[in-house]
C-alpha cells in the first residue's frame, strides 16, 4: 500500500493562547500563522496536513491514534506534557509513526523543569527554540525521515 500523503500536526496545552499572551517568550504568531507555516511547508513536498490543537490530553491520544489509520508522520509539540505524560509518550510509540517533535523555546534555557523530554526518544527528529518558524523545519526534516522509510 502507497503510505498516505498528509501529516499529523498536534498542538498541546495552553498553545492556542500563542500570539494572545507572554510574546516575550514565544512570539507573536498565532496558532492559525503556525498551522500555515506547516500546512505550505508540507504542501511544498505533496502532503496535507490535518491540525489538532487540545486542552485534553486524551483527545490528543485519539487524534494519534487514528493517525495510524491515514498519515505518514505526526509533527508535535506537545507544550507542558513533553515534561510530564507518559500516557502521551506511549500513543506517539504505540502508533509507530515517525515523529517530529518541536519546541517554540529553547527549554535547555529554561527552567530545570523543562530539560527533560518523555518524547525526544520517541521522536526521529527534534527542533527546539527555532520559534514558529521550527514548525517548517519540522515538516521539512520529517518528509525526509519518512522519504528514507520508504526507500529503504
Ligand atoms: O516552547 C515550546 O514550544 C513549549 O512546548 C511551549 C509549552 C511549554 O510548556 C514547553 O516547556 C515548551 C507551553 C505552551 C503554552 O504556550 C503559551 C503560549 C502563549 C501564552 C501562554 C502559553
Amino acid at each position: 500500500m502507497t503510505a498516505p500523503r498528509r501529516l499529523l500536526l498536534v498542538n498541546g496545552p495552553n498553545l492556542n493562547l500563542l500570539g494572545v499572551r507572554e510574546p516575550e517568550v514565544y512570539g507573536t504568531a498565532t496558532l492559525d500563522d503556525v498551522v500555515r507555516i506547516a500546512t505550505e511547508a508540507a504542501a511544498a513536498h505533496g502532503f496535507e496536513v490535518r491540525a489538532v490543537q487540545s486542552n485534553h490530553e486524551g483527545v490528543l491520544i485519539d487524534a494519534i491514534h487514528a493517525a495510524r489509520l491515514d498519515c505518514a508522520g505526526i509533527v508535535i509539540n506537545p507544550g507542558g506534557l513533553t515534561h510530564t505524560s507518559v500516557v502521551l509518550r506511549d500513543a506517539l510509540s504505540g502508533v509507530a509513526l515517525p515523529v517530529a517533535e518541536i519546541h517554540i523555546s529553547n527549554v535547555y534555557e529554561r527552567e530545570a523543569f523543562r530539560h527533560h523530554s518523555y518524547v525526544a526518544d520517541v521522536a526521529a527528529v527534534h527542533v527546539i527554540g527555532e520559534g514558529v518558524g521550527g514548525y517548517a523545519r519540522a515538516v521539512d526534516l520529517l518528509v525526509e525521515v519518512i522519504a528514507g522509510r520508504a526507500e529503504g
